[in-house]
């Protein structure tokens, strides 16, 4: 339990690769999910790869992450909006790495608010499909030894 890692993904990330491809690339999230199993067993971690498109549903796997190493979480548009998502992380006292793969900063004004920030132990965004990987890597880090 406490070595393992859950990458929650939050609504339309099921889409990727398949629409704006400008935005968000070519990469699919099957492919991310290939990405952070590799990365994670180099670490000797366990992955939890789970997407879903119902804030609730996230809440709830948020309360089933408490006990693990971490949490790496791109919560999609929910960042903007959620107060339910910053009281789960909160309330189950998880390690987070709020995780976007476009730059959310270089985006519309209503993009560069997040609701989880604040309750998250640090944020990636702009650097794609690489973000979830540096994210894996910063909560091995953060182990104890
Ligand atoms: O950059 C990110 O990772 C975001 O979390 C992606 C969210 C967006 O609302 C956030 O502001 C930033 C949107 C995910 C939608 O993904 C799509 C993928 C392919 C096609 C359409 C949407």
């Amino acid at each position: 339990m406490a070595d393992t890692i859950h990458v929650l993904n939050g609504p339309n990330l099921n889409l990727l690769g398949t629409r704006e491809p400008e935005i968000y690339g070519r990469t699919t999230l099957a492919d991310i999910e290939r990405m952070c199993r590799e990365t994670a067993a180099a670490h000797g971690i366990d992955i939890v790869f789970r997407q879903t498109n119902f804030e609730g549903e996230l809440v709830t796997q948020l309360q089933e992450a408490r006990g693990s190493l971490g949490v790496v979480l791109n919560a999609g548009a929910y960042t903007h909006t959620s107060i339910a998502l910053a009281d789960a992380i909160k309330a189950a006292g998880l390690n987070v790495v709020e995780v976007h793969l476009s730059n959310v900063f270089a985006r519309e004004a209503f993009r560069h608010h997040s609701f989880l920030s604040p309750v998250a132990r640090g944020v990636i965004c702009g650097f794609g499909a690489e973000g979830y990987r540096l994210a894996i890597a910063a909560l091995a880090a953060s182990r104890a030894k």
